[in-house]
């Protein structure tokens, strides 16, 4: 009988701080799903967080605790390889390479690379600019089917599409075209307090997000303090952005659709439907916090983890990496 190789999935979240319920939501928590029916590979983009000026210490801290996050949020390192992205030197060989094969115009129309420079005028580096050609090579090196994020990198995916068909067309088959796998509800969870704008790890303000280890307290507090509308009706409609977002949020962590969530609050108030979301996350995420626990208390666990995941992903690696130099024309030495 034939057996058909099982697709291989990647993703990638930055070590920029600790996760976000949108983080939660919009990717990892898929990531967990995928384990069974899919080659997963899983990493901690250290490199690309550098892109943004960094305390180099706190940098160090935040990959561990990614990757401890990681695993605290059900990626197994068993089933999947889970890694640290500057453990793989073939990162940043692939990334000249395919460099090569980007063009200026195509990298000046990401909005990512828009909105961050507008918030880092000062230090608006070349890094920042090619992000998305380090995070093709993420992906291509591993010949990936398929990536699940957020809508939020919905254009970097678009990107890393058209450099792999640049690329094949101009050398020859090499890398396999991914396809983006953004879920449903929840590809943009919306900051609490302004709900036009994405959650995002590095919000200035912490009332707008929901940090996987926010305790209890501070988790309904915030959900208390969400930014809703007047009309005082929980239901799903345009214009309606902070109660969607809530109801999105409260959809995700209890598996209830939108018309039970609206019969569920029926002539009730927005306190009593804030209270609900609230402590529905926190039971939630409860798990999660005190796997993290124990697992910060493991430090020689987690290094064998990683290492041992570096490894995997830096075996696949290698051999996309001496495929292309090969077709680029590199002189091969060994
Ligand atoms: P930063 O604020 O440092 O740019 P971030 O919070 O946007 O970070 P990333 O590390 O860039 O997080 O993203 C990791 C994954 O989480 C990506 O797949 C991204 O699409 C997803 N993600 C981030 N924010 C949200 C959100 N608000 N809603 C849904 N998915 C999200
Ligand atoms: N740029 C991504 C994180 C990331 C990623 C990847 C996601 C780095 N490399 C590869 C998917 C595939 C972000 O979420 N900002």
């Amino acid at each position: 009988m034939e057996t058909q190789e099982k697709k291989i999935i990647l993703s990638g979240i930055q070590p920029t701080g600790t996760f976000t319920l949108g983080n939660y939501i919009g990717a990892v928590r898929n990531w967990n799903k995928l384990q069974e029916e899919f080659n997963c590979i899983y990493m901690i983009a250290d490199m690309h967080a550098i892109t943004v000026r960094q305390d180099p210490a706190k940098l160090r801290q935040n990959t561990v605790q990614a990757y401890a996050l990681l695993l605290a949020c059900g990626i197994d390192p068993e089933k999947s390889i889970a890694f640290i992205q500057s453990h793989n030197k073939c990162h940043a060989e692939i990334n000249w390479v395919l460099s090569c094969s980007t063009q200026f115009g195509e990298l000046s129309r990401m909005t990512q690379f828009k909105a961050k420079s507008e918030k880092h005028p000062d230090d608006i580096n070349a890094g920042l600019f090619t992000y998305p050609v380090l995070m093709a090579g993420d992906i291509l090196l591993y010949q990936s089917d398929l990536v699940p994020v957020g809508v939020d990198q919905k254009q970097h995916l678009e990107l890393a599409r058209n450099v792999a068909q640049r690329f094949n067309q101009r050398y020859g088959e090499l890398f396999k075209v991914p396809e983006p796998y953004i879920p449903e509800v929840g590809a943009k969870v919306m900051s609490l307090q302004d709900p036009t704008a994405k959650m995002s790890k590095s919000d200035d303000n912490p009332n707008g997000c929901i940090y996987i280890l926010d305790d209890k307290d501070t988790i309904i507090r915030k959900f208390k303090k969400a930014v809703t509308d007047s009309e005082a009706v929980v239901r799903y409609a345009e214009g309606k952005d902070g109660i969607n977002n809530l109801m999105t949020i409260y959809s995700v962590v209890t598996g209830k659709s939108f018309e039970d969530i609206e019969k569920e609050f029926d002539g009730k108030g927005y306190g009593d439907f804030k209270l609900a979301v609230g402590e529905a996350v926190a039971d939630h995420l409860e798990p999660v916090r005190s796997e993290f626990d124990r697992l910060m208390n493991d430090k020689a666990y987690l290094k064998e983890c990683y290492t041992k995941g570096a490894e995997m992903a830096g075996r696949i690696a290698q051999k996309t990496v001496s495929k292309a130099y090969r077709k680029v024309g590199f002189v091969d030495f060994r």
